[in-house]
């Protein structure tokens, strides 16, 4: 099995200056294959693989729902997605509205597109409220919601925003000529080079979501929200898969919802899956108890519900080692030889992916995959439910006493590469039992020879993380304020 991330790498890099000669031979040997009237391709003859290569190149497209006020926003994004990513790949980009493109903002985006882009206005039926909301009562729960200060709880647009990346973008016609889409929202940024493609990691894997961050969502906005889910999964009971990932969303054997999620602004997905009859039937289901609406339901714990249930969990994918950037929560490795390898520019003491408020340990324990060398070996402690008491205690995520130099190549979780042969390793047992021998990010921060300003950063963001539990990202930390400013 071939291994990406680290090991695959030389594919990828050195692979890339043989691609248009092959591509010349693909054509040759494709026409002699015509001509002698074969129609079926012998098996590893190489050129078969390329030739499908090709044909997957075109049904792959960044997505962005945008307005037009988000112009800089996104150009930011899409500068960042070409230098990192796509200026070696020119993979296609929609651009989705509820309002017409003006002329400014197509003419700037598609010029720092490097592949084909599209422009789409968004039909009035998949941006407003369905026939059987109550718009009177959903009009109260945002006055309710506003004087409870929650998060866009006073938005009406946010709400058909989540309603729309529920349950319609993938059914927009212009994405029927694609069959996988990666998610790129306004201010985001890549602050790794990604040198292999994850379209087509996707593709050879057979895998349906991919997601790179995890933080907890604010209860407030999905209050009902896990126990229509699981009344879905009571009367539905043949629409869920028998591996699922259903373990990442409770602490409690189902009882509750840990808060845990996917987020969303980050997402690279099969397409035919969300257009599948499996998810419509249930977004349908959801639409119609009127949640979006009624309460905040969002998009994102949405998908990680859908995906978690009705999906088995080897085909869901964790997105590591990017340097993605969504204020105010990143991913950045944390092993010296990563950032080097990948180009990061990230400050390794910003990483979110093994804060005590994200559930990536949570998704790894359920997978049994081995956390990273340089990742907390802490149990995963559910969080939402003992916030109130880890306020008085803050802790900071502990790291093993584990130097950059000899840590593991294949740390490089960048993706398994297949389910056996896991690059995320099997999961160390005894836990606990490492927990003494962790040192605090200031340590890692000298071994890495950074200065010590940053370890203080931490700290503050450390203190300010536990009131922030279920935040779904959106308090941000003080780790986070540079890049703040940045945007
Ligand atoms: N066309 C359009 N796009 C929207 C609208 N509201 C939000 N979006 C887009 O929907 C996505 C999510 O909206 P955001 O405002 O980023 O919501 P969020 O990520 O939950 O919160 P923050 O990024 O913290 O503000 C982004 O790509 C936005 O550009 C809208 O009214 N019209
Ligand atoms: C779940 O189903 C039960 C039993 O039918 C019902 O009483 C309850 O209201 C449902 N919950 C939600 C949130 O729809
Ligand atoms: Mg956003």
């Amino acid at each position: 099995m071939e291994k990406y991330g680290y090991f695959g790498l030389d594919k990828y890099v050195y692979g890339m200056s043989h691609k248009s000669a092959k591509s010349v031979l693909v054509i040759i040997l494709l026409s002699l294959l015509i001509g002698l009237g074969i129609t079926k391709y012998p098996a590893g003859l190489e050129v078969v693989q390329e030739a499908e290569d090709q044909e997957y190149e075109k049904s792959a497209t960044f997505f962005s729902l945008v307005r037009n006020s988000d112009l800089y926003g996104i150009l930011k994004s899409i500068a960042s997605v070409e230098d990192r990513f796509n200026s070696r790949h020119h993979y296609d980009w929609v651009f989705a509205n509820d309002k017409p493109f003006d002329e400014k903002f197509v003419k700037l985006v598609s010029s720092m597109c490097s592949g084909e882009t599209h422009f789409v206005l968004i039909p009035e039926e998949m941006w407003s409220y369905p026939d059987h909301i109550d718009q009177n009562k959903a009009a109260e729960v945002r006055e309710e919601m506003s004087r409870k200060m929650i998060k866009y709880g006073s938005s009406e647009s946010y709400r058909h925003m989540c309603r729309f990346n529920s349950g319609f973008f993938f059914r927009l016609p212009i994405m029927q000529n694609y069959k996988y889409y990666w998610r790129v929202e306004p201010d985001i940024e890549y602050r790794c080079d990604i040198l292999y493609d994850p379209f087509e990691f996707m593709r050879e894997n057979r895998k349906v979501y991919g997601f790179n961050l995890a933080p907890l969502e604010l209860h407030t906005t999905v209050e009902t929200l896990w126990e229509t889910v699981r009344n879905y999964t009571i009367e539905h009971p043949l629409n869920v898969a028998r591996d699922n990932n259903m373990m990442f969303l409770t602490d409690d054997d189902g009882e509750s919802f840990n808060m845990c999620h996917f987020w969303s602004n980050f997402e690279i997905g099969d397409l035919d899956f969300f257009r599948s009859p499996q998810y419509t039937h249930f977004f349908e289901y959801l639409d119609l108890k009127g949640g979006i609406y009624y309460e905040r339901w969002g998009d994102a714990p949405i998908h990680t519900m859908a995906v978690s249930l009705l999906l088995n969990k080897d085909q869901l994918q964790f997105f590591p080692n990017t340097g993605y950037y969504h204020n105010p929560n990143g991913d950045c490795p944390r092993s010296l030889d990563i950032r080097i390898q990948n180009n990061c520019d990230c400050q390794p003491l910003t990483d979110f992916t093994w804060d005590s408020g994200s559930c990536i340990t949570k998704f790894f324990d359920i997978h049994s995959y081995q956390r990273p060398l340089l990742a907390p070996k802490r149990k995963y402690r559910p969080i939402h439910k003992s916030a109130a008491k880890e306020q008085q205690t803050p802790k900071a995520d502990e790291i093993p006493a584990v130097p950059d130099e000899v840590e593991e190549p294949n740390n490089n979780v960048g993706v398994e590469s297949s389910s056996e042969g896991s690059m995320m390793q099997q999961h160390e047992k005894g836990d606990e039992s490492q927990e003494k021998g962790e040192k605090s990010e200031e340590m890692i921060d000298k071994q890495n020879g950074q200065n010590s300003a940053n370890g203080e950063v931490k700290e503050n963001g450390e203190n300010k993380e536990n009131e922030g539990k279920e935040n779904g990202g959106n308090n941000a930390n003080e780790e986070n304020t540079e890049e703040k400013e940045e945007n």
